[in-house]
């Protein structure tokens, strides 16, 4: 099933900017000669300014001078400016969620969702703003007291990916604003509006709260801005969200400057089906995360490995919910599919699609383009699946769209070990009702992945956990939990109050 009406690009580039523009933003000074296109229609929103490479280092010297001041500010005034950034964001959510909707292609309930988190993440670093506890802990010496305290890191390079345009920075600046940090963000060059929309927001709370603006800094530009981020000494934690192809120049470059990187890259994520599962629950639960945001979610469910007791039926019942997704515009109300960010995400998922046909799969739903007519130059698709005879190479690669692959399984250790037999360790779920089988699925012998659930699919996670995962995912947590560790430096202090000397371990080195 597919929606036919595509808006024209001149609809779409005038409430664009006039989004932007209500968010803060100057739109005379952002429109330049950079082509900027919608993935909703294939045509340009209005270009934009790109920034070269050379704007980093103004930028993170920027940040430097206001990280002086602002690392001392206490903690809970700075939780004051991102309580008023979750304000903000409220007011302006239908502004900045259809920036994200004409800039990737989310659907506007999902568009939504994600400027939610960022309020939701507001709300949770406002509370970690008074509880940013170090421990104590009992000394070996007489009179002696060790306890540790955290301090601001510095500079935070935050570098975002088209499919979370805003919710990324927001989880990365939140938190590194209340741990007295200063941020430069270098968004993803599809959503540069996104970007100067949501610092827009941020400097106005800035400049209500009588802070420092400069703590907030945006670059806009190609990868050469990504590599002068990663690359520059001044930036103490490189933050970045997207490919582990990147990841992998990334992690590296920072390490060699003896920088620290936080990486949040590819998924592969499955979902195991036992032959006890609800299987109304579990159809919904695969689907959303399957076929919603049109597969482009690094949380994105890719595989589903059935019980063979439940394959058929648990399949056809996919199939026949896939043939009734509604995909199309997404801003019209009841689309669930959006397009495809660009035509080389498109290439992918047929690449995919003839590889997987060569390993033995075969294709039981989708996969086909639509809206070809209507929209010349946007990327529609059905999402597709794919029943495979196991877990071939395709299989065990991330393809940024949507397209799940079945599999089936006998023995449930055969199960969990499918589901880690994939270079990446992001999300993960079981659908099951054998509270034996969930409590090994999350034990130490079940999924190897940093997100593990129980009986509801592998992406929509909420702000409070720490989010990220193993393996090729990078290793990174962001958002809730502890995380907010990563973005502050720990010192650990011995306070000897006895007026004596003794030393650690017994060591006698009188004169
Ligand atoms: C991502 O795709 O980069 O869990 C992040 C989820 C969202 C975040 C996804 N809360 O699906």
């Amino acid at each position: 099933m597919s929606r036919t009406v595509i808006p024209t690009a001149q609809d779409l580039g005038q409430q664009a900017f006039e989004a932007a523009r209500r968010c803060g933003v100057d739109v005379a000074a952002v429109a330049g000669d950079a082509a900027h296109r919608s993935p909703v229609n294939g045509r340009s929103l209005g270009g934009v300014r790109w920034d070269a490479s050379s704007a980093v280092d103004e930028a993170v010297a920027r940040a430097q001078v206001a990280y002086r001041q602002w690392r001392s500010v206490p903690a809970p005034a700075r939780g004051a400016v991102v309580k008023r950034l979750g304000e903000l964001l409220a007011e302006h959510k239908e502004d900045l969620a259809a920036l994200v909707s004409y800039e990737v292609g989310k659907i506007t309930s999902e568009a939504l969702g994600e400027v939610q988190e960022m309020i939701d993440i507001c709300d949770f670093a406002l509370g970690l703003s008074r509880q940013l506890y170090g421990r104590t802990s009992v000394s070996e010496r007489p009179g002696h007291r060790l306890m540790e305290t955290w301090h601001p890191l510095g500079v935070v390079g935050v570098i975002s990916a088209f499919n979370f345009p805003v919710a990324v920075w927001s989880w990365n600046t939140a938190i590194a604003l209340v741990c007295g940090d200063t941020v430069v963000w270098k968004p993803s060059e599809q959503a540069p509006l996104c970007a100067w929309a949501s610092a827009g927001l941020l400097r106005r709370a800035l400049e209500e709260c009588g802070a420092p603006v400069d703590v907030s800094q945006v670059v806009v530009g190609g990868p050469d801005v990504g590599e002068a981020l990663v690359d520059h000494p001044g930036v103490a934690l490189v933050s970045a969200t997207g490919s582990t192809r990147m990841g992998r120049s990334v992690g590296p470059r920072v390490a060699n400057r003896f920088g620290r990187s936080l990486l949040e890259l590819g998924g592969n994520n499955a979902a195991i089906v036992a032959p006890s599962a609800d299987l109304d629950l579990t159809l919904r639960g695969i689907v959303f995360s399957a076929a919603g945001t049109a597969g482009q979610r690094c949380t994105t469910m890719r595989r589903v490995i059935m019980h063979t007791s439940v394959a058929q039926e648990l399949t056809e019942r996919l199939v026949e919910a896939y043939g009734r997704l509604p995909i199309g515009n997404p801003m019209t109300q009841g689309t669930l599919v959006g397009p495809l960010i660009h035509q080389q995400a498109h290439d992918a998922m047929r690449a995919a699609l003839a590889k997987a046909a060569e390993q033995g799969g075969s294709l039981v739903a989708g996969g086909e383009r639509v809206l070809a007519e209507a929209a010349p130059d946007a990327f529609y698709v059905q999402p597709a699946i794919v029943t495979m005879p196991g877990q071939s190479d395709i299989v065990r690669a991330e393809t940024f769209a949507p397209l799940l692959y079945v599999m089936t399984y006998d023995d449930f250790d055969e199960a969990i070990a499918l589901n880690n037999d994939v270079p990446q360790g992001l999300s993960s779920s079981l659908f099951t009702r054998d509270q034996a089988e969930a409590e090994v699925f999350v034990s130490a012998d079940g999924s190897d992945c940093g997100i593990v659930n129980v009986n509801i699919g592998t992406s929509g996670a909420e702000i409070g956990g720490a989010f990220g995962g193993e393996k090729e995912t990078g290793g990174g947590r962001e958002s809730g939990s502890d995380a907010w560790r990563a973005y502050m430096r720990r010192a650990t202090n011995t306070v000897n109050y006895s007026g004596e000397l003794p030393l650690a371990q017994g060591v006698d080195f009188s004169v």
